[in-house]
């Protein structure tokens, strides 16, 4: 985290108005540094925007990622201009820099962005009510139907095979043979396991090469902290985060979201018995993606919902693990094995979804 100071002269660089106020941190999300930054705009007026440090390891472009969320920002907002309906939270609406630029480069090369706090919205990091479930169902739902017609062949390629399963396993088994920070002989039972999951995990794979499920402009990182929600109503408000908006399978965005939002426990829980996919989680959430999507499937997007649950559900699991092999150097951690426990419980997610794909499908037909 950067020191307060640092923040606000970063808030200089960008074109808003009033007098910076306070600034905060916000801890949510493995990947960018994200503060919110309140502003005194005179006559008792308040305005908040989101100052965030895209994370260069991770986005090796960031010029192409900002390029990507503003051609996406643009499209939806113009679409819902055109339909008469209020734009003001369908998307993030960003600010540029005083300079007319989509970014601010400071002097040590790191690249920062801003964007409007969109008021009285709040986020989850995990919730028990059906309604918020369902809500995140419909958004991204709602989402990957606002893109059905953008043009998908003008995105970049944010992180290179970013949902490639079989890259992902290869990531892993190099982390394995390298084992940089001595870890490998705790979590030898994990990696067996692991590596016994992998012809479930690449099934959706040879799929996509097999030219048999559609790639489609998907946003492929559907965690419900991703979702900005009304703070009176919890009805949802807009997507955010959309740094890995790429071409993708919607039953991946279906699935990630499911990894994330139907678990009995939080993503990096430490005991692993608190650890299942819960059904009626699971059914809220697709019935609010359903409602949105259903009419646009093909029947193979349909029959593989559930193994996209699975297959995100192990491949994220795989990305944890061979980063704490590597020894954390990829996701933020604040607690002690943190990546192991992470990888540790979409272990126990996956083979309890395997358990109960047949229950799982059966939900997913009765919302088609
Ligand atoms: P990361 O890529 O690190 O996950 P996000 O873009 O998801 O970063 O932002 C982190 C958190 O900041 C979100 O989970 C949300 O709580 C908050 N946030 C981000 N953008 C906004 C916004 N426009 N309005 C209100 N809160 C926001
Ligand atoms: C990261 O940025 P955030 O926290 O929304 C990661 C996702 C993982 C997720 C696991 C760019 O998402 O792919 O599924 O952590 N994002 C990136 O919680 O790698
Ligand atoms: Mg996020």
């Amino acid at each position: 985290m950067e020191n307060i100071k640092v923040i606000k002269s970063i808030c200089r660089q960008f074109n808003i108005d009033g007098k910076l106020v306070w600034v905060d941190p916000i801890m949510y999300g493995h990947i960018n540094s994200t503060y919110e930054a309140k502003f005194d705009c005179g006559l008792d007026h308040y305005r908040k925007y989101i100052i965030q440090k895209i994370n260069k390891e991770v986005f090796k472009k960031p010029e192409e990622v900002m390029e990507n969320i503003f051609n996406v920002t643009r499209y939806i907002i113009n679409n819902a201009i055109e339909r008469g309906e209020n734009a003001k939270t369908i998307a993030l609406h960003f600010k540029l820099t005083t300079d007319g630029k989509q970014f601010y480069i400071d002097e040590d090369g790191q690249y920062w962005r801003c964007y409007r706090f969109i008021d009285k919205s709040v986020t989850y990091q995990s919730t028990q009510n059906p309604k918020i479930l369902e809500e995140t169902g419909k958004a991204f739902g709602r989402f990957q139907n606002e893109l059905r017609d953008f043009d998908a062949t003008i995105l970049h390629e944010t992180i290179r095979d970013f949902h490639n399963t079989l890259k992902r396993y290869e990531q892993l088994e190099q982390a394995i043979k390298d084992d940089i920070a001595l870890r490998k002989t705790y979590v030898q039972k994990e990696i067996n396991e692991y590596l016994a999951l992998k012809d479930k995990a690449l099934q959706m794979h040879y799929m996509v090469a097999h030219n048999e499920l559609p790639l489609r402009v998907t946003h492929n990182d559907t965690k419900c902290n991703n979702v900005l929600f009304d703070e009176a109503t919890d009805d949802y408000l807009t997507v955010i985060d959309l740094d890995t908006v790429m071409p993708g399978l919607v039953g991946f965005d279906f699935g990630d979201a499911v990894r994330f939002a139907a678990n009995t426990a939080e993503e990096d829980e430490a005991d692993m018995a608190n650890v299942r996919l819960d059904l009626r989680k699971f059914e809220a959430f697709t019935k609010g993606f359903l409602s949105e999507v259903k009419d646009s499937l093909t029947d193979k997007e349909k029959e593989t919902l559930v193994l996209g649950a699975i297959t995100m559900t192990i491949e994220c699991g795989t990305r944890f693990l061979a980063d704490y092999l590597n020894g954390d150097t990829y996701f933020r951690v604040d607690k002690i094995n943190q990546n192991f426990n992470r990888a540790r419980c979409q272990l126990k997610l996956a083979q309890d979804m395997i358990e109960k794909e047949e229950k799982m499908n059966m939900i997913v037909r009765k919302y088609l």
